[in-house]
Protein backbone atom coordinates (compact mmCIF):
# COMPACT_ATOMS: atom_id res chain seq x y z
CA UNK A 1 0.00 0.00 0.00
CA UNK A 2 1.20 3.32 -0.78
CA UNK A 3 0.11 6.63 -1.16
CA UNK A 4 0.57 9.28 -4.14
CA UNK A 5 1.85 12.37 -2.37
CA UNK A 6 3.05 15.93 -3.37
CA UNK A 7 5.08 17.33 -0.68
CA UNK A 8 3.95 21.43 -1.46
CA UNK A 9 -0.02 20.66 -2.28
CA UNK A 10 -2.65 21.31 0.08
CA UNK A 11 -5.18 18.30 -0.75
CA UNK A 12 -2.00 15.55 -0.01
CA UNK A 13 -1.12 17.31 3.41
CA UNK A 14 -4.96 16.47 4.47
CA UNK A 15 -3.97 13.30 4.29
CA UNK A 16 -0.64 13.25 5.48
CA UNK A 17 -1.54 14.83 8.58
CA UNK A 18 -4.88 12.73 8.68
CA UNK A 19 -2.36 9.90 8.95
CA UNK A 20 0.47 11.24 11.33
CA UNK A 21 -1.86 11.80 13.73
CA UNK A 22 -3.59 8.14 13.97
CA UNK A 23 -0.01 7.20 13.76
CA UNK A 24 0.33 5.55 10.54
CA UNK A 25 3.33 4.94 8.89
CA UNK A 26 2.77 4.45 4.93
CA UNK A 27 4.82 4.71 1.96
CA UNK A 28 4.93 8.00 -0.07
CA UNK A 29 5.70 8.33 -3.62
CA UNK A 30 6.63 12.16 -4.82
CA UNK A 31 4.71 13.15 -8.14
CA UNK A 32 5.90 16.30 -9.22
CA UNK A 33 2.73 18.76 -9.66
CA UNK A 34 5.32 21.51 -11.04
CA UNK A 35 6.43 19.66 -13.91
CA UNK A 36 3.37 17.65 -14.58
CA UNK A 37 3.95 14.29 -14.01
CA UNK A 38 0.09 14.02 -13.27
CA UNK A 39 -1.04 14.42 -16.18
CA UNK A 40 1.13 11.32 -17.74
CA UNK A 41 -0.55 8.42 -19.21
CA UNK A 42 0.88 6.16 -15.86
CA UNK A 43 -0.85 8.38 -13.46
CA UNK A 44 -4.13 9.08 -15.23
CA UNK A 45 -4.77 5.42 -15.45
CA UNK A 46 -4.72 5.66 -11.46
CA UNK A 47 -7.05 8.90 -11.09
CA UNK A 48 -8.68 9.95 -14.50
CA UNK A 49 -9.36 13.63 -13.09
CA UNK A 50 -5.26 13.56 -12.46
CA UNK A 51 -5.22 14.99 -8.96
CA UNK A 52 -2.74 13.27 -5.82
CA UNK A 53 -3.77 12.34 -2.89
CA UNK A 54 -3.81 8.76 -4.44
CA UNK A 55 -4.00 5.67 -2.31
CA UNK A 56 -3.11 2.45 -4.26
CA UNK A 57 -3.98 -1.13 -2.89
CA UNK A 58 -2.01 -4.01 -2.14
CA UNK A 59 -4.02 -5.46 -5.27
CA UNK A 60 -3.63 -2.26 -7.34
CA UNK A 61 -6.63 -0.84 -7.22
CA UNK A 62 -6.46 3.02 -6.58
CA UNK A 63 -8.67 5.46 -4.14
CA UNK A 64 -8.62 8.92 -5.25
CA UNK A 65 -10.18 12.21 -3.38
CA UNK A 66 -8.56 13.02 -0.02
CA UNK A 67 -11.97 12.72 2.63
CA UNK A 68 -12.62 9.47 0.47
CA UNK A 69 -9.10 8.04 1.55
CA UNK A 70 -9.12 9.53 5.37
CA UNK A 71 -12.71 7.78 5.24
CA UNK A 72 -10.78 4.52 4.53
CA UNK A 73 -8.25 4.94 7.40
CA UNK A 74 -10.99 5.92 9.98
CA UNK A 75 -12.72 2.83 9.06
CA UNK A 76 -10.07 0.55 9.79
CA UNK A 77 -8.29 2.67 12.06
CA UNK A 78 -10.66 4.29 14.50
CA UNK A 79 -8.27 5.68 17.07
CA UNK A 80 -7.89 8.28 17.80
CA UNK A 81 -11.53 9.23 15.67
CA UNK A 82 -11.12 12.33 13.49
CA UNK A 83 -14.71 11.84 11.49
CA UNK A 84 -17.02 11.52 14.66
CA UNK A 85 -17.99 9.17 17.23
CA UNK A 86 -21.81 8.27 17.04
CA UNK A 87 -23.95 9.16 14.04
CA UNK A 88 -25.05 12.27 15.20
CA UNK A 89 -21.13 13.48 15.98
CA UNK A 90 -20.27 12.27 12.44
CA UNK A 91 -22.37 14.01 10.79
CA UNK A 92 -21.67 17.55 12.55
CA UNK A 93 -18.33 16.51 12.21
CA UNK A 94 -19.36 16.03 8.47
CA UNK A 95 -20.80 19.33 7.80
CA UNK A 96 -18.18 21.11 9.20
CA UNK A 97 -15.58 19.53 7.22
CA UNK A 98 -17.40 20.45 4.15
CA UNK A 99 -18.16 23.84 5.40
CA UNK A 100 -14.18 24.45 5.59
CA UNK A 101 -13.87 22.88 2.11
CA UNK A 102 -17.11 24.94 0.61
CA UNK A 103 -15.97 28.43 2.51
CA UNK A 104 -12.42 28.46 3.14
CA UNK A 105 -9.92 26.05 1.48
CA UNK A 106 -11.44 26.79 -1.59
CA UNK A 107 -12.02 30.37 -1.92
CA UNK A 108 -8.13 30.59 -0.39
CA UNK A 109 -6.95 27.94 -3.24
CA UNK A 110 -9.10 30.06 -6.36
CA UNK A 111 -7.78 33.39 -5.23
CA UNK A 112 -4.08 31.57 -4.75
CA UNK A 113 -4.96 30.28 -8.58
CA UNK A 114 -5.95 33.24 -9.86
CA UNK A 115 -3.33 35.79 -8.57
CA UNK A 116 -0.17 34.09 -8.52
CA UNK A 117 2.15 33.72 -11.57
CA UNK A 118 3.07 29.84 -10.39
CA UNK A 119 -0.74 29.43 -11.57
CA UNK A 120 -0.50 31.92 -14.80
CA UNK A 121 0.68 28.48 -17.45
CA UNK A 122 -1.58 26.16 -15.74
CA UNK A 123 -5.02 27.88 -15.59
CA UNK A 124 -6.67 30.25 -17.58
CA UNK A 125 -6.53 33.53 -14.71
CA UNK A 126 -8.97 36.12 -13.90
CA UNK A 127 -7.40 38.51 -11.13
CA UNK A 128 -10.47 40.03 -10.13
CA UNK A 129 -12.55 37.05 -9.33
CA UNK A 130 -9.26 35.50 -7.18
CA UNK A 131 -9.85 38.83 -5.54
CA UNK A 132 -13.35 38.10 -5.03
CA UNK A 133 -12.60 34.95 -3.31
CA UNK A 134 -9.95 36.17 -1.08
CA UNK A 135 -12.46 38.41 0.01
CA UNK A 136 -15.09 35.61 0.76
CA UNK A 137 -12.55 33.54 2.61
CA UNK A 138 -12.20 36.58 4.77
CA UNK A 139 -15.63 36.75 5.34
CA UNK A 140 -16.08 33.45 6.50
CA UNK A 141 -13.10 33.52 8.39
CA UNK A 142 -14.89 36.09 10.56
CA UNK A 143 -17.76 33.88 10.90
CA UNK A 144 -15.42 31.08 11.66
CA UNK A 145 -14.30 33.52 14.52
CA UNK A 146 -17.58 34.02 16.58
CA UNK A 147 -17.53 29.92 16.42
CA UNK A 148 -13.71 29.31 17.51
CA UNK A 149 -15.05 32.06 20.68
CA UNK A 150 -16.83 29.73 21.57
CA UNK A 151 -14.84 25.96 21.51
CA UNK A 152 -11.48 24.86 21.01
CA UNK A 153 -11.67 23.12 17.51
CA UNK A 154 -13.85 23.52 14.44
CA UNK A 155 -16.83 21.12 14.90
CA UNK A 156 -16.69 21.09 18.82
CA UNK A 157 -14.47 20.49 21.62
CA UNK A 158 -11.89 17.43 19.37
CA UNK A 159 -10.03 17.66 17.10
CA UNK A 160 -11.18 16.57 13.88
CA UNK A 161 -10.99 16.43 9.68
CA UNK A 162 -12.80 19.87 9.48
CA UNK A 163 -9.54 21.51 11.62
CA UNK A 164 -7.25 19.75 9.05
CA UNK A 165 -8.91 21.08 5.61
CA UNK A 166 -9.27 24.56 7.01
CA UNK A 167 -5.53 24.21 9.07
CA UNK A 168 -3.74 22.99 5.07
CA UNK A 169 -6.28 25.88 2.92
CA UNK A 170 -4.61 28.35 5.87
CA UNK A 171 -1.30 27.22 5.55
CA UNK A 172 -0.92 27.00 1.29
CA UNK A 173 -2.76 30.56 1.03
CA UNK A 174 -0.06 31.54 3.48
CA UNK A 175 2.71 29.34 2.26
CA UNK A 176 2.47 30.96 -1.67
CA UNK A 177 2.60 34.48 0.07
CA UNK A 178 -1.60 34.93 -1.14
CA UNK A 179 -3.31 35.14 1.84
CA UNK A 180 -2.83 36.12 6.09
CA UNK A 181 -5.06 35.34 8.75
CA UNK A 182 -6.02 39.03 9.42
CA UNK A 183 -4.99 40.26 12.60
CA UNK A 184 -8.14 40.67 14.06
CA UNK A 185 -9.29 37.49 13.68
CA UNK A 186 -8.25 36.78 17.04
CA UNK A 187 -9.85 33.45 17.71
CA UNK A 188 -9.21 31.68 14.22
CA UNK A 189 -5.32 32.99 15.26
CA UNK A 190 -5.66 31.49 18.72
CA UNK A 191 -6.61 28.04 17.17
CA UNK A 192 -4.34 28.45 14.12
CA UNK A 193 -1.60 28.53 16.40
CA UNK A 194 -2.83 25.71 18.25
CA UNK A 195 -3.23 22.99 15.37
CA UNK A 196 0.35 24.28 14.11
CA UNK A 197 2.21 23.20 17.40
CA UNK A 198 0.94 19.73 16.99
CA UNK A 199 3.50 17.06 15.68
CA UNK A 200 1.30 16.48 12.56
CA UNK A 201 1.47 19.86 11.70
CA UNK A 202 4.71 19.01 10.41
CA UNK A 203 3.32 16.25 8.14
N1 LIG B 1 -10.95 16.85 -4.52
C1 LIG B 1 -9.60 16.31 -4.62
C2 LIG B 1 -8.69 17.40 -5.14
C3 LIG B 1 -7.35 16.86 -5.59
C4 LIG B 1 -6.49 17.96 -6.18
O1 LIG B 1 -6.96 18.84 -6.93
N2 LIG B 1 -5.21 17.93 -5.83
C5 LIG B 1 -4.30 18.91 -6.33
C6 LIG B 1 -3.16 19.12 -5.34
S1 LIG B 1 -3.68 19.98 -3.91
C7 LIG B 1 -3.72 18.43 -7.63
O2 LIG B 1 -3.30 17.30 -7.74
N3 LIG B 1 -3.66 19.33 -8.62
C8 LIG B 1 -3.00 19.08 -9.84
C9 LIG B 1 -3.89 19.08 -11.02
O3 LIG B 1 -5.12 19.05 -10.86
O4 LIG B 1 -3.32 19.09 -12.12
C10 LIG B 1 -9.14 15.78 -3.26
O5 LIG B 1 -9.71 16.18 -2.25
O6 LIG B 1 -8.24 14.93 -3.20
Amino acid sequence: MKIYDFKMAPNPRRVRIFLAEKGIDIYYEQVDLTSGKNREAWFIEKNPVGGLPVLEFDDGTYLAESVAICRYFEMTYPAPPLMGVDARDCAFVEMWNRRMELEVFHPIARSMQHTHPFFKDRIQQFPEYGGTQRAHAIKRLEWLDSILAQRPFIAGERYTIADITAQCGIDIGAAMGAFQIPDNIKHVKRWHESVSSRPSAKA
